[in-house]
């Protein structure tokens, strides 16, 4: 067991040290966070693939306190270094996309041109392995009793990690805290793009019994309709309504309560950034106005945990890095508040 009889929260962390500064190693933790370093389907601003650097060097500055899950991080949080292999992949591939999109914008024909056809299928073929990549890395860690969290790069990352999830928890829902409703079907031709993700994640994973979406405010009709006819299966909080709510005097406490009906037993928690303010997210790939305060999404979070609800897993993508490293200040808090949250609902007494 992961031992901090000498481990000082308020000591200056270690640079050498991991994740929020513990000095925890893979097999002790209780908790793994896998980074994906991936963005090749990305259609506006770039740079996520590169945050979970980022995020892992301004968690040092972490406070190792959650007032919410006090006793949590003892359970030991690690993460793993980033694979260079996956980032020159996502890197490569991202240049060809970025040529693919600019030939498509002008309204040329893809199939009329070798070249353009190619690029789309090398496209779709790396984002298959990434799939295949995350599966096997994730379901390996699930088959050893580790809690997992994925760390993005883009928010098409975690298909292969709910595969994975499902086989080991059956049936569950997603709580999607996001800016949009990600639910377009193969979107600028990429099978498996961040704005496909939650689309083929209900088509691929039978197990996903519900997706409650929070936050959404740039979405298509299609998508809209595609929600309209799910039978129930997705619900989606939109961010208007939700506010509007509120300038008629319903309260957050309120609509949260009804968000928590809505969700099954078992959650997993799929957390766009950009489901934030911006201020919070400045250079996150696909910013839109609105959105929550970090304190608005927590006390959703928490009433989650005291529903007795049980959190199986997460991802948190869209990150975006900038010279200052506001963006990874505040992804780093989230990180460390899902980690809490993962592991206290992991254990028999709330943490
Ligand atoms: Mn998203």
């Amino acid at each position: 067991m992961f031992d901090l009889s000498n481990y000082d929260p308020d000591s200056v962390s270690n640079p050498n040290n991991n994740i929020f500064g513990l000095p925890t190693t893979e097999e002790d933790a209780h908790l793994v966070i896998v980074p994906i370093p991936w963005e090749v389907t990305v259609s506006y601003g770039s740079g996520t693939a590169r945050a979970p650097e980022a995020i892992c060097k301004a968690s040092l500055q972490i406070d190792i306190y959650d007032p919410d899950t006090p006793q949590a991080w003892k359970q030991g949080f690690y993460m793993r270094p980033t694979d260079r292999k996956i980032l020159m992949k996502s890197d490569y591939l991202r240049k060809e996309a970025e040529l693919y999109i600019d030939y498509i914008s002008r309204g040329e024909d893809v199939s009329a041109n070798q070249f353009m056809s190619k690029t789309l299928k090398d496209v779709n073929s790396g984002s298959n392995y990434l799939n295949s990549w995350v599966y096997d890395q994730t379901s390996a860690l699930l088959g050893k009793n580790k809690l997992v969290g994925l760390l993005g790069g883009d928010h098409s990352i975690p298909l292969g990690f709910y595969r994975a999830i499902a086989e080991k928890h059956g049936d569950f829902g997603i709580l999607q805290i996001d800016a949009h409703c990600d639910l377009r079907e193969a979107y600028a031709g990429f099978i498996y793009s961040h704005a496909s993700i939650m689309r083929n994640a209900l088509q691929e994973v039978p197990q996903i019994k519900k997706l409650v979406q929070v936050g959404p405010r740039d979405f298509s009709q299609n998508e809209n309709d595609y929600i309209q006819k799910s039978n129930g299966r997705v619900v989606t909080y939109f961010d208007r309504i939700i506010k509007n709510r509120q300038f008629e005097g319903d309260t957050w406490k309120h609509i949260v309560g009804e968000i928590v009906d809505e969700l099954p037993e078992k959650v997993y928690i799929s957390f766009d950034i950009d489901g934030l303010d911006r201020k919070l997210c400045p250079h996150t790939g696909t910013p839109v106005p609105g959105g929550f305060e970090v304190e608005e999404v927590y006390y959703l979070f928490r009433r989650i945990l005291e529903s007795g609800r049980k959190f199986i897993g997460f991802d948190l993508c869209e990150v975006g890095i900038s010279d200052t490293d506001w963006n990874s200040n505040v992804g780093a808090r989230v990180l460390f508040k899902l980690c809490n949250l993962l592991v206290a609902s992991s254990l028999p007494q709330p943490a």
